[in-house]
């Protein structure tokens, strides 16, 4: 069901553990009820290593492309641009059949986003910011931990089966004092929810080279860090629309390179 593929990353071969279409329908399924499907060991131990250390050479010799530089959650758009085996992982087939399955009109990831975290000056740092839904329908991004993710630096967490029309999760909502129909939500005001919500919540603590597909209209955040370094790559996967191009190029202007779809 599963191959193993590799791609040249300077002298040594990176693996990634190719998906195929026979699980495609098992994938769907569950991003599309609980929002996220896992699979451990997507992306080899050694590439991670090495994309850690392109990584972090690209954020300090690069500032201009690094979006929050030295704010503890730096950011590169279009890192794909940074290396042949970011791009693989854009361009693998797998994911392309995955999103235009997933949204039900062409579509692709049109990105990827490495992000390092890292603690600074005891500042609260959560990845992709407060608790949010990216957007009120389903969208899909596609998550590689580069690093091994423990508790403490700063794991995805999401609420599984969180998706806007649940009426249980709406329930939960007004129970803490929350408008369902909000996105993003301080940590003040969400605390009440979390408390009541906490044998719900879904953290994924998980090895470098772990692939995490998830719904993005789910309730998710970053856990905030408090030791380490995080580093991680993100897939934006869209429907293929020119207008979305141009969207991301205004939102993104510092990215590493042109955002565009692939051919
Ligand atoms: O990187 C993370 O842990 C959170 C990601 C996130 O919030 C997002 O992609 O919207």
């Amino acid at each position: 069901m599963i191959l193993r593929i590799g791609w040249m990353f300077d002298d040594s071969p990176a693996h990634y553990e190719r998906l195929n279409s026979a699980i495609i329908d098992e994938v769907l399924t569950a991003i599309r009820g609980k929002g996220f499907w896992e699979a451990p060991s997507f992306l080899d131990k050694r590439t991670c290593s090495t994309l850690r250390e392109l990584l972090a050479t690209f954020i300090s010799d690069n500032p201009e492309h690094v979006v929050g530089s030295n704010k503890g959650d730096e950011r590169i758009w279009a890192a794909e641009h940074v290396s042949p085996v970011i791009r693989a992982f854009k361009e693998d087939p797998f994911f392309e059949e995955l999103c235009t399955r997933f949204y039900g009109v062409p579509s692709q990831p049109l990105f990827i986003m490495a992000n390092r975290l890292d603690l600074r000056d005891d500042r609260i740092v959560r990845s992709g910011g407060r608790w949010h839904r990216d957007r009120a329908t389903p969208q899909l991004k596609a998550m590689i931990y580069l690093s091994d993710v423990t508790d403490a630096n700063g794991p995805f967490q999401m609420y599984p089966y969180s998706q806007v029309e649940s009426e249980a999760w709406n329930d939960r909502f007004e129970l803490a004092g929350l408008d369902p129909a909000d996105t993003r939500w301080d940590d003040e005001d969400f605390e009440q929810f979390e408390l009541a919500n906490q044998a719900y919540l879904k953290q994924f603590t998980a090895q470098a080279g772990t692939l995490i597909f998830f719904d993005s209209s789910v309730i998710h955040s970053g856990k905030p860090l408090v030791e380490g370094t995080r580093y991680a790559l993100t897939s934006y996967c869209y429907e293929k629309d020119k207008k979305m191009v141009r969207k991301a190029r205004k939102k993104w202007p510092r990215a590493a390179g042109p955002i565009e779809w692939a051919q």
